[in-house]
């Protein structure tokens, strides 16, 4: 995307490319309704249309010949989702019908449209603020119910509109500052406390959503719970009891999973993938080896870890070296086989983990409930506190912390101040104005207010087509 003047008419196909019910494929732009009425056969003809309204009919080529039957809706700006003219053909869907459709309005005048311009230009009009434009992408990604509702109402503003106050409050701080700068004698005396306790305030609020992203990003991301072990265990076991279906190859034989298995389900308003691993311990060949390699890797990057051990035999040094290794990450111990005689004594890992221990019978289904509730427990802490506004994106986060780091600068540059009585000597207002200006961008990143096309394009360039 290089220029977002949105002078010419777009067209996408806006439903997914397959075979169903209905298709959509939509126009947005100036030309919009000309270009509809040229494809267009109403079944009746209508000597005025109306904006917002279904017509049924053709969808004809320029030989007359016709292509399906649709029924085509015109929305007259600025009541649409671009503030464009706007035209919806639902058609039938398939491959055939829709990129056809899609093709004949090309060939009267349409451009191509580039992912997620539709939504470009609703921001770009002033319909959506750039948080709104953001949650589009995420309501259509959102797995979970709670992602949802986070997504949702991000989408209806209640991000950008606080975002946005917080951006005015500095703004009107930054004006006095300003102001008794350049006129000192008409501002009068600004108490450096009056200008730092402002800042403070505002600093408050958005610590508070910034510290909210950790659970905004696994509402986002879900989290990644990776079962490790020895050979035979019951990692597989464990993978298909914890899915409710056959997922991996169980077999008595030790080095069965050789490649990572994984399968997310939703625990506790998450999407949690479970990664089953290859058996830890000497490489017997090559693949096993390969097997290994990435499981290590992938208890790198675990949220989480089980490590699984089977109660029906005694603990190997392999277990104790793994546990060590991995200290510092968050994890469980998960004794399997509970069904079977103990010989895995109570103390027997204690002194290389510190990690709670939890019991189970992959094989009967003991225990189960209560270790996800304990993963749950581990990695969300008791579950996602979503009450509030949370952020979600990463982008976000990155921009609410830099603007903090501004204003605890400007905070910094205050403080000496406070205790000084009236003849005070006058705190370094340029720089304090400086920090406040770099704090109010980083704001306007998050809301679009301030926003290069760079941005925009990335951001946008994640959309799907027809979007
Ligand atoms: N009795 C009993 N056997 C189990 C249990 N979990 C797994 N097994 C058996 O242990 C063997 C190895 O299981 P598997 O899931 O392939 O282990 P992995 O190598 O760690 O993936 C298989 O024969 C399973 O049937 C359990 O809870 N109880
Ligand atoms: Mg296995």
């Amino acid at each position: 995307m290089t220029s977002h003047g949105a002078a010419d008419t777009i067209a996408a196909i806006s439903t997914p490319l397959g075979e169903a019910g209905i298709g959509i494929v939509r126009l947005s732009g100036p030309r919009a309704f000309a270009i509809a009425r040229r494809l267009f056969r109403p079944h009746r003809s209508h000597s005025t249309w109306q904006s917002h309204r279904l017509y049924l009919g053709h969808i004809v080529d320029p030989q007359d010949e016709i292509i399906d039957e649709v029924m085509v809706t015109l929305m007259r700006a600025p009541y649409t989702y671009t503030r464009e003219d706007v035209v919806e053909i639902n058609c039938h869907s398939g491959y055939g019908v829709l990129r056809r459709i899609l093709d004949l309005a090309l060939a009267a005048g349409a451009r191509l449209a580039r992912p997620g311009e539709f939504t470009l230009r609703a921001f770009l009009s002033g319909r959506l603020d750039l948080t709104q434009a953001e949650a589009v992408l995420e309501v259509i990604r959102a797995r979970t119910e709670t992602h949802l509702q986070v997504a949702a109402a991000h989408l209806k503003g209640g991000l950008g509109r606080r975002l946005s106050r917080v951006r005015q409050d500095l703004l009107d701080l930054l004006a006095r500052v300003e102001a008794a700068l350049d006129f000192p004698e008409e501002a009068g005396e600004l108490p450096p406390a009056l200008v730092r306790d402002g800042i403070a305030l505002q600093a408050e609020s958005l610590k508070t959503l910034a510290d909210s992203y950790e659970a905004g990003r696994l509402l986002r991301e879900g989290l990644l719970v990776v079962i490790a072990g020895r050979p035979n265990v019951g990692k597989s076991s464990l993978l298909n009891r914890l899915l409710d279906m056959e997922r991996a190859i169980v077999t008595e034989i030790p080095g069965t999973t050789r490649d990572l298995v994984e399968e997310s389900i939703t625990l506790g308003g998450v999407v949690v993938r479970f990664s089953d691993t290859a058996g830890l311990r000497p490489a017997q060949d090559r693949v096993e080896e390969l097997g290994i390699e990435r499981t290590r890797e992938r208890l790198r990057q675990a949220d989480l870890v089980l490590y699984l051990v089977d109660a029906s035999v005694s603990a190997a040094p392999e277990d104790g070296a793994a546990l060590a290794e991995m200290a510092g990450q968050p994890g469980l111990v998960v004794v399997n086989k509970i069904d079977l005689t103990p010989k895995l004594s109570e103390d027997e890992l204690s002194g290389h983990t510190a990690w709670p221990r939890t019991k189970i019978s992959a094989k009967t289904g003991q225990g189960i409930e209560a270790l996800k509730e304990e993963i749950v427990a581990q990695a969300l802490g008791g579950g996602l506190r979503v009450a509030g506004e949370v952020i979600t994106q990463a982008r976000h986060h990155e921009h609410l912390r830099q603007c903090l780091t501004f204003l605890g600068q400007a905070q910094g540059l205050l403080d000496p101040y406070e205790n000084f009585g009236n003849c005070a000597p006058e705190p370094p207002w340029e720089l304090v104005a400086l920090e406040l200006g770099s704090a109010i961008h980083e704001l306007g990143e998050i809301t679009g207010e301030e926003v290069g096309e760079a941005i925009l394009d990335r951001i946008f360039g994640q959309f799907c087509l027809g979007k």
